[in-house]
């Protein structure tokens, strides 16, 4: 009701985190290219795989490059916050910068109804941006062609508008290098500015060899099949994107346009952990769900074009935050917008990273499974002294708000009432992706 509305709005103004004047506008009128790095954690960037003979292997020689380059504002304390939804939870929080749902996909229950107030359409109606998502497979998995069409997507390729066939593809669609490198020329001819998210999917369970691209690289050796292949999928996606860059150099794009990386969510899973552990330099006997928590950590970074402070940022964030700081990065305020996030740069972004079932994270206390730890010791606080029970029950207050307010908008469709935005509600029926060529 819009009494809920009321109460909604009043969380967005006592957390509004003003931009940092250094950073706003730097990317002003830029094209924005998403990359979307799947089940990519960030234990991999700077990870050197040994092989049977203990020759180190670095598994994204690109990615390291761009993460430690001038021109990137990369993060370390940077966390996913998906749940059962995982890709379409992640690319709910960046796009809306609200939560998925606590049981199951926002997308599968509420995208064919809700009122949003969604990246393209707010980049659309304030600046003028042409939007477009890029996926090599099904368009209605994950509901995708409904859904976008609510969040003010103006063109979808899925994989219609690719030549896929078994060869370069598996069961989750097109596999990265065909994929990014058939992407282009659609890219090319989108009208600028543009915000285009590019969907990569070869790094996904179960993490198998699919060609010859990735036969130099070596599998790991554990009894997990699942881990083994997991290092020579991410390598596969780090040379691709490589390639992909290259194209965009080639093209003239690269230079107009910022670039968006994040990892969607973790690709091995806390049962799996205790077995990967050994190759992170901690016995399986020492593995505790703190490190599980730690776990969580995605790449985040955002590469500008002839920027050169770049630098590897350590404020904790997670997807829930990136909306807001892209917003600012390209100049434009997010005051009005029912965004539960808070831009990364921000001299008053609050570091208290919200996981979806109520575990969080900050920089000195992590709380998951249950159990108070602490970042420094990594050790359970059993016994938390008068101090620490205070900052405990704010913690959990100001997470729990945060959740809670997300399910009522989302659950209460609550963006249809909001009107001081001043956007115009998003027509779905405008929109239609069927490839007319087919
Ligand atoms: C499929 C891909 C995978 O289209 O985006 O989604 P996930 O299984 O990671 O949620
Ligand atoms: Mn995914």
């Amino acid at each position: 009701s819009p009494t809920d509305l009321k109460e909604a709005v009043n969380y967005v103004d006592q957390h509004y985190a003003k931009p940092n004047d250094e950073m706003f506008g730097i990317a002003k009128g830029k094209n924005v290219i998403y990359i979307h790095l799947e089940s990519f954690q960030q234990f991999l960037i700077d990870y050197q795989l040994a092989d049977e003979n203990g020759t180190s292997h670095t598994v994204t020689p690109f990615l390291n490059s761009l993460y430690h380059d001038q021109s990137t504002y990369s993060f370390d304390n940077f966390f996913h916050q998906v749940k059962a939804g995982k890709t379409s939870d992640a690319e709910t929080l960046l796009e809306n910068s609200l939560f998925g749902l606590n049981q199951g996909a926002l997308f599968t229950q509420l995208g064919d109804q809700n009122t949003f107030e969604a990246a393209p359409s707010i980049l659309q109606q304030k600046a003028g941006y042409t939007s477009a998502v890029f996926h090599g497979h099904s368009a209605n998995f994950w509901n995708r062609d409904v859904t976008y069409k609510h969040f003010g997507y103006d063109y979808f390729f899925d994989s219609t508008y690719y030549d896929i066939n078994e060869e370069n593809s598996f069961q989750y669609g097109m596999h990265d290098k065909p994929f990014l490198n058939q992407s282009v020329q659609y890219l090319e001819h989108l009208q600028q500015p543009f915000y285009a998210k590019m969907i990569t999917v070869s790094n996904h369970y179960p993490y198998s060899r699919f060609n010859n691209d990735e036969d130099g690289f070596p599998v790991a050796n554990t009894k997990d099949e699942t881990i083994n292949g997991y290092f020579a999928t991410a390598n596969y996606l780090d040379t691709a994107l490589e390639e992909f860059f290259s194209y965009l150099k080639a093209s003239g794009l690269y230079d107009d346009s910022i670039f968006v990386l994040y990892g969607d969510h973790y690709g091995i899973s806390n049962t799996r952990n205790k077995e990967l552990a050994p190759l992170l330099g901690t016995p399986s006997e020492e593995w505790t769900d703190y490190d599980n928590a730690q776990m969580q950590r995605v790449p985040f970074m955002i590469h500008i074009p002839g920027v050169t402070n770049g630098k590897i940022d350590h404020t904790y964030g997670g997807q829930v935050d990136v909306l807001p700081t892209l917003l600012h990065l390209l100049g434009i305020s997010s005051k009005n917008y029912i965004q539960l996030g808070q831009d990364l740069f921000s001299p008053e972004h609050q570091q208290v990273v919200a996981f979806r079932d109520g575990d969080f994270v900050t920089p000195d206390y992590t709380f998951y499974s249950g159990k108070m730890y602490d970042n420094q010791t990594g050790l359970p606080i059993e016994e938390p002294n008068l101090e620490q029970q205070r900052i405990f029950k704010e913690l959990n207050l100001a997470v729990d708000e945060q959740l809670i307010t997300s399910d009522k908008i989302n659950n209460g469709n609550l963006l249809r009432f909001y009107q001081k935005s001043g956007l115009e509600p998003v027509d779905p029926k405008q929109f239609d992706y069927h490839n007319q060529l087919e």
